[in-house]
């Protein structure tokens, strides 16, 4: 059995021992890291994720009477039962208030849904900035899909996600996750213009140049409902209305030193990440089109110097794991996700990557910070029924 495989008759096992029937299906959605092209979504910029290994993996089965009744492996055990007519943001709090959100939203929307068991089981960490909560939407988001014969597009499941994120859930996020975890494809880095939603799969072989993609998780919950992320994207828009803009991605990097001239200073330096970020996104995209992986490494270090000096999202534990990976002889590293606190990601050859590893950890046993959790990332297939 593969390991889809055998996660899908797991989990359809818990749902008959739960739900004391057995499922329609068995849907898995994952997190994502982001390559580059960071707080660019909701400028309708450019970025650059790929799907992680790490799934959310969720087992479902339609009911007539309009309940949703949610169990998670992960949660304290119970089952939390909902009325799908009565569900409004705000009401659901916890874990559940995403899935109830993309059921909400569906329905906000004007589509036929109603109640279902649901059982989920997830393997992508939570709070590590690695898009769990996407991952949950996601999987909720193509089993209904199916459920309740919807056949909406890839973009407009991610669309439904993040409309459940932000008006149920109450966190501002852009589009980016939902997009990774429903278009990402195996093998590929997604180049997603948030704007039109046009998608591009860009091969991204590891492997086949001898390359790994370190995850370190510095165990610094981020937040993205406290305020701060909302902070950012409402002071981008600011500076788009004074410069006359629809979006920061209508600037492009030649028109910058002009447009900063005419920013205050609290704004300038957020439009200065923006424009040199959706560049950087350019610039990974040819690196891997022209088959230089290994050309990444300095627009990851870059990316992460801008979101540290001009975003100011990152965080001494992100900062330690970026130098420390670099100096150990990673090709180039950086804070992935929302940031404050979260994941770094490090390109590392591959016969570096035990070094890398262990150079951030004894960096961070020294100054005192507790360990960071070590994944590897490879580009892995996005949202899809596995049993
Ligand atoms: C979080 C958000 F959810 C995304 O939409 C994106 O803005 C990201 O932070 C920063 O690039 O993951």
């Amino acid at each position: 059995m593969t390991g889809a495989a055998a996660e899908a008759a797991t989990v359809r096992r818990e749902f008959a021992r739960i739900h004391g029937r057995s499922p329609d299906g068995v849907w898995a959605a994952p997190g994502r890291v982001n390559l580059i092209g960071e707080h660019t979504d909701y400028n309708d910029g450019f970025a650059l994720p790929m799907a992680l290994p790490q799934t959310t993996v969720l087992a479902a089965r339609r009911r007539a009477d309009g309940l949703l009744r949610l169990h998670s492996a992960q949660g304290d055990g119970a089952i939390t039962e909902l009325t799908v007519a009565d569900l409004v943001p705000g009401a659901v709090a916890g874990w559940a208030r995403y899935p109830a959100g993309v059921v909400w939203a569906l329905r906000d929307r004007g589509l036929p849904v109603g109640g279902a068991d649901v059982h989920l089981d997830s393997t992508v960490p939570t709070g590590a900035g690695l898009s769990s909560s996407a991952a949950l939407e996601c999987a909720v988001a193509v089993a209904y899909d199916e459920l309740y014969g919807l056949r909406l597009s890839r973009p407009e499941l991610a669309r439904v996600a993040q409309y459940a994120e932000n008006a149920f859930a109450g966190v501002p996020c852009g589009v980016m996750d939902q997009m990774a975890s429903v278009c990402c494809a195996e093998g590929a880095a997604l180049h997603l213009d948030s704007r039109s939603l046009e998608v591009r799969q860009v091969p991204f072989d590891l492997t086949g140049h001898g390359l790994r993609l370190l995850v370190l998780d510095t165990g610094v919950a981020h937040d993205l409902a406290d305020g701060a992320y909302a902070a950012l994207r409402a002071g981008c828009e600011r500076a788009a209305a004074l410069l006359g803009l629809a979006a920061l991605r209508d600037l492009a990097e030649a028109e910058l030193p002009g447009a900063l001239a005419e920013l205050p200073d609290g704004l300038a330096p957020l439009v200065r990440h923006v424009v040199t970020e959706n560049a950087r996104v350019g610039r990974a995209v040819a690196a891997l089109a022209a088959g230089e992986p290994e050309a990444l490494g300095p627009l990851l270090t870059a990316g992460h110097a801008s979101l540290r000096d001009d975003y100011r999202v990152s965080c001494p534990e992100t900062d330690l794991a970026v130098a420390a990976a670099v100096a150990a002889g990673a090709l180039g590293a950086r804070m992935t996700g929302g940031g404050f606190g979260g994941s770094v990601i490090a390109l590392v050859p591959a016969a570096a990557a035990g070094s890398v590893a262990r150079a951030v950890t004894d960096a961070f046993a020294a100054a005192g910070f507790a360990a960071p959790a070590v994944l590897e990332a490879l580009p892995s297939p996005g949202a899809r029924r596995i049993g």
